[in-house]
């Protein structure tokens, strides 16, 4: 059952689809103290687990510690930090007594998780209303918490499908420059036999960083390259951002000069900030006709035959305002000829950074806003901060929609809210190429699941650092599960892509895995999407019982029959692994699989560098196709099977139609068929 409370003047998110009316009475768990600002207090129970919250650090229980939903360009990452790029307000609570909530409001939220206060989840919105959903548990053959997500998701609308051959590999790097450097990337992965469905291009494809636009001079023919990789099962898949260079003469800010598309400051006039082409201003996504504007805008490269995209620094991201800068010099100047001391001396040298995604520079712009009763009115950026990001997502959704009416195409983004996993993915932005960076991946993608966020993956190898050889290939074992699958890294880091390394064989055995599985993959994906179930679980959600189960923070259950445990740390022989129940391990190692039985309890696995390790519920079968150098290459009448079970039901379609449905799309495979 879901109940809606409403507090405040609540600003349509559109995070929920649907509408639930308002309920007049008092939430029956936790009480809410205050309206405006929101502010929400639930006793816990001393074993009661918080799971949730999406994109954020630390573990699968969000117990002990507080959590801020601000979305953050955030590239230093680690356990002190409170918000990434997401705003995903939805915790489920399991223990003592089970239920999910939900705030939906479009300003920043405190989560403090028992941090406090140990025993206390205190709750505590800022300038905007608050509609705040509780929901509990329905149905006798799942538990409560499988119930109450598949609720919440329902609530939210359904997940984001990606074109199949986004379930195949891409091979990305803020550094791959020219038409010469792409056309490496695809003939080195071919030469190694390594299977690649997808090359994306970062900044430098642009001219001047220009969004829409394509520097002539490294990429003399755009469309010839996406023809000619795409004969090779091979798509293209440019980044976009969200600020748009101040330049006489381009169209794009030309034409949103001209219809005052562009965030405002108080007096009316554009509000400028520096980003990569430098002074930019910023689409107000959050006016419909701006996003039909800049969603058209993708046409001028969908026009070379593009259908994929990744959109970046959407929070958004800002290095300065016109104001920040000015005032920063002024203080800069005032230290001149003076005697720095240990005051002065910090002082003055955290001055030039001090510009960064300032918090005051949130508070110098406005938003034209959609207020749920209908209203439209301008509201200081602060207030809907963390729509800005999901509503560009939205505008590029819904253009290629229309510029490709019959065709899916790929879209992630950086910056997200709940609503906009029914229009892209994400990825989980700068991490760094640290094994904790690995484990923080395993135990952040089941919560992203339960807010919706299907398509999604972090980094492969890291994105910031030196990455090392057993880094890249232990944490493309565990890629190997993960919907978006994708090495990327800065420009200032050793290359990590896999042909650089020696034993180039063990990365190819791992990646055919991979394409064994895509399959599989796409069909346990696309029935989550449509179900409401979700692809990553944490343990707890089908052991609900058991209490060593309940406290696993690094296995995870994948569709109806998959347990993973992936390795992430450096010089492992294996790992201790729980199975919740007797299970069937298999052991991929150079291209063949083997399978045992193994008894529910503990054990410790052996994993060896180049081996992935991982379990099937008995009584499932699991179908393996042969790989193949990209995903439209993969035979799926001939497939072979591991797993005890009898039948399997795969999901299978065109891999590009829109109207997805199971219906008709069901291939029931049995074992005999081998
Ligand atoms: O400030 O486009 O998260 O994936 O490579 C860096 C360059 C801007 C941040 C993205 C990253 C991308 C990078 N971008």
């Amino acid at each position: 059952m879901i109940q809606r409370f409403s507090y405040g003047a609540v600003v349509e998110t559109n995070a929920v689809v649907g509408t639930i009316k308002p309920d007049t009475g008092v939430p029956s768990f936790g009480t809410v103290t205050s309206d405006s600002p929101f502010l929400w207090n639930y006793p816990m129970g001393p074993d009661d687990i918080v799971y949730g919250l999406g994109e954020n650090m630390r573990g699968m229980n969000k117990r002990g510690f507080r959590y801020v939903s601000w979305c953050s360009d955030q590239s230093n990452q680690n356990e002190s930090t409170e918000s990434l790029y997401g705003a995903h307000n939805f915790m489920l609570i399991s223990g003592e007594r089970t239920f999910g909530v939900f705030f939906d409001t479009s300003s920043r939220i405190t989560f403090d998780a028992g941090w406090t206060n140990p025993d206390t989840l205190t709750v505590t919105g800022s300038s905007t209303g608050v509609d705040f959903y509780v929901i509990t548990g329905e149905g006798k053959n799942t538990s409560a918490e499988v119930s109450i997500v598949c609720q919440f998701r329902k609530l939210i609308g359904q997940s984001y499908i990606p074109p199949r051959w986004a379930f195949g590999f891409q091979q990305s790097r803020w550094g791959y420059r020219t038409e010469k450097d792409v056309r490496e990337v695809v003939r080195k992965f071919r030469e190694a036999g390594i299977p690649l469905d997808a090359v994306c291009l970062d900044i430098d494809y642009m001219q001047d960083y220009e969004d829409f636009t394509v520097d002539p001079r490294k990429f003399p023919n755009m469309k010839q390259l996406a023809e000619d990789l795409k004969a090779e099962g091979i798509h293209l898949v440019p980044i976009i951002d969200a600020g748009i260079k101040i330049q006489k003469g381009y169209s794009v800010y030309e034409e949103g000069r001209t219809h005052n598309y562009f965030c405002t400051k108080k007096d009316g006039t554009a509000y400028t900030a520096g980003v990569w082409p430098g002074r930019s201003q910023f689409p107000d996504f959050l006016n419909p006709e701006v996003r039909d504007w800049f969603g058209s805008k993708y046409e001028s490269l969908t026009s070379l035959g593009i259908e994929g995209f990744w959109n970046d620094m959407n929070e958004p991201a800002m290095f300065y305002s016109d104001e920040g800068l000015a005032e920063t010099f002024r203080k800069i100047k005032t230290f001149e000829g003076k005697n720095l001391d240990i005051n002065s001396f910090f002082e003055f040298t955290s001055l030039a950074g001090s510009t960064f995604n300032r918090t005051d520079d949130y508070e110098r712009f406005y938003n034209r806003v959609q207020m749920k009763d209908g209203r439209t009115e301008m509201q200081r950026h602060d207030n809907v901060h963390n729509l800005y990001g999901a509503h560009m997502t939205r505008a590029s959704g819904e253009g290629l929609q229309k510029l490709s009416p019959d065709r899916r195409m790929l879209l992630y983004s950086r910056a997200s809210c709940i609503g906009a996993h029914r229009y892209g993915g994400i990825w989980t932005g700068d991490n760094t190429s640290w094994w904790g960076h690995l484990k923080q991946e395993v135990q952040m993608i089941p919560a992203l699941n339960m807010c919706g966020f299907l398509y999604s993956g972090a980094d492969i190898g890291g994105f910031g650092s030196d990455t090392s050889r057993d880094l890249v290939l232990r944490w493309t074992e565990f890629g190997v599960f993960t919907p978006l699958m994708r090495n990327h890294s800065a420009w200032n880091t050793r290359r990590q892509e896999y042909y650089q390394y020696d034993h180039i064989e063990d990365f190819r055995s791992v990646m055919n895995l991979r394409y064994a599985l895509l399959p599989f993959i796409y069909s346990e994906f696309v029935k989550s999407a449509l179900s409401g179930l979700m692809y990553f679980r944490p343990l707890s959600f089908d052991f609900p019982s058991d209490e060593r189960a309940r406290r696993v923070e690094d296995e995870l259950l994948l569709g109806e029959s998959l347990l993973i445990a992936p390795v992430y740390e450096q010089n492992a022989l294996g790992r201790y692994v729980y199975l919740p129940e007797d299970m069937i391990q298999v052991i991929w190692q150079n291209g063949q699989a083997v399978q045992q039985d193994v008894v529910k309890g503990d054990h410790f696995i052996c994993v060896p560098l180049n081996a992935v390790v991982f379990f099937i519920k008995h009584g499932h079968l699991v179908p393996l196709c042969r790989p193949a150098l990209s995903s439209d290459k993969l035979d799926t009448s001939d497939l072979a099977f591991i797993g005890d079970g009898t039948s399997y039901e795969l999901y299978e379609d065109d891999g590009f139609t829109r109207n997805i449905k199971l219906e008709g799309n069901i291939r029931k495979l049995t074992k005999q068929a081998v």
